[in-house]
């Protein structure tokens, strides 16, 4: 209600202003003045667009700096830093542009104002002056389109040969990491086999998922590359590491990839940050249900030693088969987070294809 009063009275105040002006130029009409404006307000007008132009670029620059707070930390990854060179780069390019722009637009108000009897020269076109405004802004998007095709493709490209190979599975509402173990290879899966028990379906008779380990956090040897495997159980997520800048859906039917390498330990990073709290994480980005904020997985980046020590404490996905007992799906650990993500959601167990 409140709002819609406001707009009248906005309304009504413009056109009470549009009223006056009218009756103003009435006024002048009876008077029989000529011109509008007179050279003292048009110079004034033009002071004001100079004023206007340098309190705006201070402004800009102000909340630009102060908006850095908003940003995210140093990039975690070697390609991160790519990426964000490349973003840095794009932003160079748009304030220098931004800034020629502005000063020729407000300087040219000032410069070219109205004074009286000075006619506007009769300027149609300049071959030469608009080739140069199409060729250099084609010539620079181009090198950026290409330098970030070139970018992505090395990104995107495979994956070192010796990348650790770790499947990231989603579900509403939770991530459940499978290390392939010393093989470096994840034992099949198939959606049919997937049981409460066996919630990523893993083929216990693939001799491949015999030292698969399964774990509800996501450690990573810091300096060595990485190769995540990504699957969906139910409908589209997307695995979102922040601070590693990394990001890839998670689709179900299909296994997508994303390889990386960090290159900050959690540890250096809380120097870096001065947060001792901080902790990297992966998020789902994709609005996948009522519990999808709370759809996040710890991650901890760590020397090779203290990962390999957390590495070996981790459960197998299948305990191993014994004379008396054939091999059984091992307990997930539960996580805080994944314990509250279960219980805001009771339809998880849907079971889809991937
Ligand atoms: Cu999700």
């Amino acid at each position: 209600m409140i709002k819609l009063l406001v707009l009248i009275v906005v309304i009504l105040a413009l056109l009470t202003i549009w009223r006056i002006i009218r009756v103003l130029e009435l006024v002048r009409d009876l008077r029989g003045e000529e011109d509008y404006m007179n050279d003292n307000d048009s110079k004034k007008n033009g002071i004001y667009s100079i004023i206007f132009l340098v309190l705006g670029l201070l402004g800009m620059v102000y909340f630009t700096f102060d908006a850095k707070k908003y940003l995210l930390p140093v990039a975690a990854s070697k390609h991160g830093v790519l990426t964000d060179d490349y973003l840095y780069l794009n932003f160079a390019i748009i304030i220098v542009v931004f800034i020629i722009t502005q000063i020729l637009l407000f300087g040219f108000a000032y410069k070219y104002r109205h004074r009286k009897g000075q006619m506007s020269y009769f300027y149609p076109d300049n071959h030469k002056l608009e080739l140069i405004w199409t060729a250099v802004p084609a010539v620079v998007l181009m090198g950026l389109i290409v330098y970030g095709l070139k970018l992505w493709t090395d990104i995107t490209g495979p994956a070192p040969k010796d990348a650790m190979v770790i499947e990231i599975y989603g579900k509403q509402f939770d991530w459940t990491a499978r290390y392939a173990g010393e093989d470096n290879k994840l034992g099949h899966s198939n959606f049919k086999l997937i049981t409460d028990e066996n919630p990523l379906g893993v083929d216990v008779n693939d001799p491949a998922s015999k030292d698969d380990k399964i774990t509800r956090d996501l450690y990573l040897p810091v300096n060595t590359p990485v190769l995540l495997k990504i699957h969906s159980r139910d409908i589209i997520h997307s695995v979102y590491l922040p601070h590693l800048r990394a990001q890839m859906n998670a689709v179900p039917g299909m296994e997508t990839q994303f390889h990386f390498e960090s290159t900050i330990t959690t540890d250096s990073m809380k120097q870096i940050t001065g947060n001792d709290k901080f902790s990297y994480i992966l998020l789902c980005n994709k609005i996948c249900g009522v519990a999808h904020y709370n759809m996040r997985m710890n991650v901890v980046v760590s020397k090779k030693d203290e990962f390999m020590k957390w590495y070996q404490g981790q459960s197998l996905v299948f305990a191993p088969a014994t004379p008396e007992a054939p091999a059984t799906p091992a307990i997930i650990p539960a996580t805080d987070s994944t314990k509250t993500a279960q219980g805001a959601n009771t339809t998880s167990k849907v079971i889809a294809s991937r």
